[in-house]
């Protein structure tokens, strides 16, 4: 807790009436009791299906919000930590696990989470990643009920060419994104704000007015702001969210994770987190 320093003695606040002040940022009770809400409504979640391609989703009605990013970014983990379910979406240490458009209803099949495959993963056969970046595309443009995507990109790797590449498409399409810094467990808490406030300068700089949040589905920071996030963009309304109680938030399942990425990845990234600690 700060103190006023011995300056301030003579300014215009010295002679304001007393009133105590928090540092403490102070969540708005509505908002938080609605995050609660909206996080006891989302582990409802259960699994509807898997899509290898359009035409063969679910019926395009309703509303829904889709988890993109690299391959490995933690979507998968993410929509685990979510729903509080530890196997809902597969997760897993292995690039690429994810390799359909999987949905997930929330309680009724008009208001769904959609888990899709990460872009990037250079493992896969060129002629396979062709086609399954054909039928990304093709779900995101074509996609009716999609309200929006929340991107996610590992807070040590932000802004990778293809999640800048993504960012500007939905920009120009009008397309709802909220991104997510994942694994912010990684890093301190120092280092992980100061990527937050970089990646939101750059974001603006891009002039992508995007909303942004620090993540972790290790410790499950940011989950009631996500919650809130997903609850507003797929219609959760206040009238809906009074069926569901305000018992207390999910316990962290920090063991319950997948190990870590595998060794190779994980080295590149140590360097790269060496090299970024350098002044
Ligand atoms: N430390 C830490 N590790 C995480 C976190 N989230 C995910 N991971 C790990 O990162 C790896 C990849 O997670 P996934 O959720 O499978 O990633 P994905 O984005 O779904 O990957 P694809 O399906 O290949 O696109 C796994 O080993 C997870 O355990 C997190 O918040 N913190
Ligand atoms: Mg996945």
């Amino acid at each position: 807790m700060h103190h006023s320093r011995g300056k301030s003695k003579n300014t215009k606040a010295a002679n304001a009436p007393k009133q105590k002040i928090s540092y403490e940022k102070k969540a708005d009770p509505a908002i938080t009791e609605y995050a609660v809400r909206a996080l006891n409504w989302l582990r409802k979640a259960e699994f509807l299906m898997s899509a290898p391609k359009l035409n063969l989703c679910v019926e395009d009605s309703g509303y829904e919000v889709a988890f993109a990013g690299r391959s490995n970014a933690g979507k998968s983990s993410a929509i685990n930590a979510l729903t509080n379910q530890k196997q809902l979406a597969r997760a897993s240490k292995k690039p690429g696990r994810t390799q359909m458009i999987n949905f997930f209803s929330l309680g009724n099949p008009e208001q769904r989470l959609v888990d899709l495959p990460g872009y990037g993963y250079a493992a896969v056969p060129e002629s396979m990643k062709i086609v399954w970046q054909k039928e990304l595309e093709n779900y995101l443009i074509h996609r009716k009920s999609l309200q929006g995507l929340v991107l996610l990109m590992d807070i040590r790797h932000p802004l990778q060419h293809f999640d800048v590449m993504m960012l500007e498409w939905a920009y120009s399409r009008h397309l709802f994104v909220h991104v997510l810094l994942t694994k912010s467990d990684k890093l301190n808490r120092g280092p992980a704000n100061k990527v937050l406030l970089e990646v939101k300068q750059q974001l603006k700089k891009m002039k992508l007015d995007f909303s942004i949040q620090l993540f972790s589905s290790l410790n499950r920071q940011g989950l009631e702001e996500l919650a809130s996030v997903m609850a507003g963009r797929l219609n959760f309304t206040l009238e809906q969210s009074q069926q569901f109680d305000l018992a207390s938030i999910p316990e962290a399942t920090a063991d319950e994770l997948e190990a870590e990425e595998l060794p190779d990845t994980e080295a590149v990234e140590q360097l790269t987190e060496t090299a970024a600690k350098e002044p």
